[in-house]
């Protein structure tokens, strides 16, 4: 019976380790991310912009009242609404938005508007992760307007996605 035994846990250990394969591990590399998976609706819950010049100079849109919602489909096209309130009033701003979200690689994420919105707003490739319905872009190097000079500053951008 004993031997029996073994060789059931063997299978059963075996039969589990094939079925986790795909979270990596030993077994084969997981599916790579097509653009079918980012289909859904996001809500942006960070949309952050840090000075490269003085990390202590920030720009948060979500924190100042603004909003930015995408519904994504299998394509990759997107239509949304981006809120943003006046500094000066606090009033807020609804302004549609539309474009589409194309892969450069399986790390880097395009970014097409069908009608940018500078500063906030712009054609660009980032940095992404997309985990579970959580997704995160980042850009090293762009440029923010911090002090509203109308010259672009030196930024880092980072921003949050959840569905
Ligand atoms: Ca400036």
């Amino acid at each position: 019976m004993k031997p029996l035994l073994y060789v059931s846990i063997l299978l059963v250990a075996c039969g589990l380790s094939g079925c986790s394969s795909d979270d990596g591990g030993n077994g084969p590399d997981p599916d790579p991310i097509v653009i079918a998976d980012l289909a859904g609706t996001w809500d942006c819950t960070q949309f952050l912009a840090t000075s490269t010049e003085n990390p202590q100079v920030q720009f948060e849109l979500i924190s100042m009242g603004g909003a930015l919602t995408v519904a994504v489909d299998v394509h990759g096209a997107f239509t949304g609404l981006a809120s943003f309130p006046d500094p000066d009033t606090g009033q807020v701003f609804e302004v549609p938005i539309a474009g589409t979200f194309s892969l450069a690689s399986q790390t880097r994420l395009t970014i097409d508007f069908a009608q940018e919105i500078p500063p906030l707003l712009e054609d660009e490739t980032l940095d992404f992760t997309l985990n579970g319905n959580t997704m995160t872009l980042h850009n090293e190097v762009t440029t923010f307007d911090f002090d509203f000079d109308g010259v672009d500053d030196p930024a880092e951008f980072d921003a949050i996605f959840v569905r």
